[in-house]
């Protein structure tokens, strides 16, 4: 062989695997693969993989098999984990204007929710995070949350006097269950199960997406749907992973977290609209026909705080945005 076509062919070797170099980076969630924070991070993988010609392999984790969700985003802060998606129980920790998000009935519904979080005020608390060492790719979704206990049917706020309920690691959600006479017990969620099972809390409350893929079921018998609070996810990323993407490929990640998120959001509504039914076949009692009315008046209190807390005009943009 001429030193020309050794050359050559070392060349094209080099070329091949560049075109080979892959760089595998972690993504995390708290819930099952079966479900819609499972559909969310796999749609995100395969996007990704899709944009990128296979340059980025996003490895998926499920089930808090890295740690829960407060554990997960510190990963991601520290660059020791690339991503998470997570609901925004441990968010306010981290970026605390994100606290607003989680005042109970501030949102009318999901059309409502995701209009907000996908408009200017969304996009705008999405920046927040640049600060603290994230890149937030996108809002998702964990859905509406709904309480469930293995002691009684509640239809309003006095049948919770005395419930022990574990709550996520966030301070509005204390604040506001606290308020309607609930004992709380704050728990990372990969925990949540054995601690219903056991009997160390009574109950808990998450969206029907969450209730069917931890399969409470098996540990609670009452659930009402009662709405109480919109629960949003978010896609983080390492600030300094993101940064060092090139401009196409930066573009690939942000538009794999929305098509990641349509997906999330379509599994949502499918177990919104299943769920209850599923539920029941499972042997839970359904409570539908919750006094909500009564757990705004009550709630009447904490939410005068919250609205010293955040200011009455952010809440009121939020509620009146169309
Ligand atoms: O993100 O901690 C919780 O209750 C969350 O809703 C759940 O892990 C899904």
């Amino acid at each position: 062989m001429k030193i020309g076509h050794i050359a050559a062919a070392c060349l094209s070797l080099a070329l091949s695997a560049g075109a080979f170099a892959q760089t595998a980076m972690k993504i995390s969630i708290s819930t099952a693969q079966n479900s819609h924070q499972g559909v969310a991070i796999d749609t995100f993988a395969k996007e990704v993989a899709a944009r990128t010609g296979g340059r980025y392999k996003i490895e998926t984790f499920y089930n808090g098999s890295l740690g829960g969700e407060r554990e997960s985003i510190e990963a991601v802060q520290l660059g020791t984990q690339a991503l998470a998606f997570s609901s925004t129980g441990p968010v306010p920790n981290f970026v605390p204007e994100t606290k607003i998000l989680d005042v109970p009935f501030l949102f009318r519904d999901k059309a409502h929710a995701r209009a907000v979080l996908d408009g200017p005020i969304g996009q705008d608390l999405l920046g927040k995070f640049d600060a603290k060492g994230f890149k937030a790719l996108a809002w998702g979704e964990n859905g509406f949350r709904h309480m469930t206990n293995s002691k009684r049917d509640v239809k309003e706020p006095e049948d919770l006097k005395g419930l022990k309920m574990r709550t996520m690691e966030n301070p509005v959600h204390i604040a506001a269950y606290k308020g309607l006479g609930i004992i709380t017990t704050p728990m990372a969620f990969p925990e949540v199960f054995t601690a219903l099972q056991q009997g160390t809390v009574d109950g808990q409350e998450n969206p029907l997406s969450v209730i069917l893929s931890a399969k409470f079921a098996q540990v609670q018998k009452h659930l009402s749907l009662t709405g109480h609070v919109y629960s949003p996810c978010i896609f983080v990323m390492n600030k300094e992973m993101f940064d060092k993407l090139g401009a196409a490929d930066k573009t690939a990640f942000l538009e794999a977290a929305k098509v990641a998120v349509k997906a999330n959001r379509d599994r949502v509504d499918q177990d919104d609209a299943n769920g209850v039914k599923m539920l029941r076949e499972q042997g839970v009692t359904v409570i539908e026909n919750v006094d909500k009315p009564r757990f705004v008046s009550v709630l009447a209190p904490v939410n005068a705080e919250f609205e010293k807390q955040f200011g009455k005009a952010n809440l009121d943009k939020i509620r009146n945005y169309k």
